[in-house]
């Protein structure tokens, strides 16, 4: 019997800048996407999940320039890395939006006239500081001048330079009360709470109009009847989140159905965009902001800034040739609380890697799987009657869900993998305590519950950390005999059929060994 319909979850990464190859930052943000995306589909909601690459503006005009390339066939170029790394990753999205497609120049004219019919943009001329790297406006009073070079510098680190040109204006200081209100009234709209304050501070301190077009350079989106001028590429950029769901067609089914999306995952760089520009530009379009935005961390390598002038740079292809897919996805997203900034370093890897994988994970699945190889004439045994140790075992097994519901809702990856691991914990005790090898003989029926809670205790640990590892843990349900069909939520209901055969066993969580790994290179 179908149960009633659930909420549809509609996620989005940041669309990328096509100026570079893709780095850890880009992999890590759109992982912990990949994750909740996986969760909710596991777990039956309707899901849309998107990702793509932001190409317009100067940025990356000026990197196509420097390649010696078009815009357009540079960034076609420089977008496809972007595809390949999601396909390397393992990444789910739904879709793939790129700013210079029809569907996008169409929905971001579409959005200018809203804001032009709302009286909300209104023709100036600006003068002031611009950071083509971060394609930000600066105030005098956020900049800071580099000693050496006598260079003015914005709180990123980016140069700024003077721009003085005829501009559009979004009429921006007239929505700070509305957007008060609107984080009054979704004390979740910003997380996480640190962050949310931070915008508080920002938006009570006094909004200045928003400079929204451009007229010194042409790789944009064209202002609507007045062609001199290309969009602002943040405006341009933000409005493929509702691109991506239809808009202009708002009564379309996709977007009836996905808008106001669920989550915009953004680094904390990027916060003020999301939250404070973006909810401004759609209620002055009279289309419903989103309904959170999460800002996460940042990764630094072997306790250092990651920069390229420092040479430290993350490779995400690298990483996951050396320790594996699985392995990168479980570190990433439980070495650190997310949202606060984290530490890549190798050390911390490989005991991720040989501690929570190898031996507590793996070792729990391998000695329980193969002795039911050994033992039960590698099919699942029958069980008997259960003991309170047993029953404990299995209800906190039934019990996981519930509280990862509440980790995945929050986004709380860690502890989403800190409450799956206390499970393999009491599992691993489990097996100390009953000790099954020592029933064979004495007690066949015995053993044979004791191993069937545990290979129990495995498919749901497997079942509900697939958001997580999917290879590791789709191997692990093969091994179990886990039917393809019955590896969602709902399936947890369903026991393993006693009886059925299994495959040989083979570990899934490989150590990394140093000396090993010296010798290969
Ligand atoms: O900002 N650790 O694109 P982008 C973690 N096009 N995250 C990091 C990081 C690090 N060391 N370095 C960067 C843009 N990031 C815009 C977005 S959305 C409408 C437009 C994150 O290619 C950073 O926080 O610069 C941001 O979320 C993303 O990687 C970089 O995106």
């Amino acid at each position: 019997m179908a149960g009633p319909s659930k909420t549809p979850y509609y996620v989005t990464t940041p669309i990328y800048y096509v100026n570079d190859v893709p780095h850890i930052g880009h992999a890590y943000t759109t992982l912990a996407c990949d994750a909740l995306a996986r969760f909710m589909r596991l777990d039956g909601h309707p899901v849309k999940f998107l990702t793509g690459t932001d190409e317009h503006g100067q940025k990356v005009a000026k990197s196509a320039g420097a390649a010696d390339m078009d815009p357009q066939a540079f960034t076609d170029k420089v977008s496809q890395n972007f595809r390949a790394l999601a396909e390397a990753w393992q990444i789910t999205n739904d879709d793939f939006i790129r700013t210079t497609e029809a569907r996008h120049v169409r929905s971001c004219q579409a959005i200018w006239r809203k804001l032009v019919e709302n009286g909300d943009l209104y023709l100036g001329s600006y003068g002031g500081w611009y950071a083509v790297d971060d394609e930000a406006f600066y105030g005098e009073n956020e900049l800071s001048e580099e000693s050496a070079s006598g260079k003015k510098i914005a709180p990123s680190g980016a140069t700024v330079e003077w721009v003085e040109e005829p501009s559009y204006f979004f009429r921006l200081s007239a929505w700070q009360e509305r957007l008060l209100e609107l984080y009054e009234r979704n004390p979740g709209f910003i997380l996480p709470e640190s962050r949310r304050n931070e915008v508080l501070s920002f938006v009570r301190g006094g909004l200045k109009d928003l400079s929204v077009s451009r007229t010194t350079f042409d790789w944009g989106v064209p202002v609507p009847d007045d062609p001199e001028h290309v969009m602002y590429v943040w405006l341009d950029a933000l409005t493929n989140y509702i691109t991506a769901a239809g808009y202009p067609e708002e009564g379309s089914e996709d977007f009836t159905t996905f808008w106001p999306a669920s989550l915009h995952m953004v680094g904390k760089d990027i916060l003020r965009f999301h939250a404070v520009y973006w909810p401004a530009f759609l209620m002055s379009a009279g289309v419903a902001p989103p309904k959170r935005v999460f800002a996460h961390g940042w990764w630094t390598s072997e306790g250092q800034k990651i920069s390229k002038r420092l040479g430290n740079v993350i490779d995400p292809m690298e990483i996951v040739e050396r320790y594996g897919l699985d392995q990168v996805r479980y570190f990433l997203l439980r070495e650190v609380p997310f949202g606060n900034d984290g530490d890549f370093s190798h050390k911390a890897m490989v005991g991720r890697m040989n501690n929570d994988l190898a031996n507590d994970f793996g070792n729990l699945a391998q000695r329980v799987l193969s002795m039911i190889n050994k033992n039960c004439g590698a099919a699942l045994p029958e069980p008997g009657p259960r003991t309170p140790a047993d029953e404990a075992l299995l209800g906190a097994a039934q019990g996981l869900l519930a509280g990862l519901r509440e980790d995945y809702g929050g986004q709380q990856f860690h502890a989403a993998l800190i409450r799956t691991w206390e499970l393999v914990g009491a599992a691993n005790r489990y097996v100390d305590e009953q000790a099954p090898w020592a029933l064979r003989k004495s007690d066949p029926a015995r053993m044979a519950t004791v191993l069937y809670l545990l290979a129990e205790c495995i498919r749901h640990l497997a079942i509900v950390t697939q958001p997580v590892m999917p290879t590791a843990c789709g191997k692990i349900l093969d091994q179990l005999g886990v039917p393809a069909d019955r590896r969602d939520f709902a399936a947890l209901a369903e026991p393993l059929a006693p009886g059925t055969a299994l495959p040989k066993p083979e570990g899934v969580f490989p150590r990394y060994v140093e000396e090993a790994a010296a010798e290969a290179s």
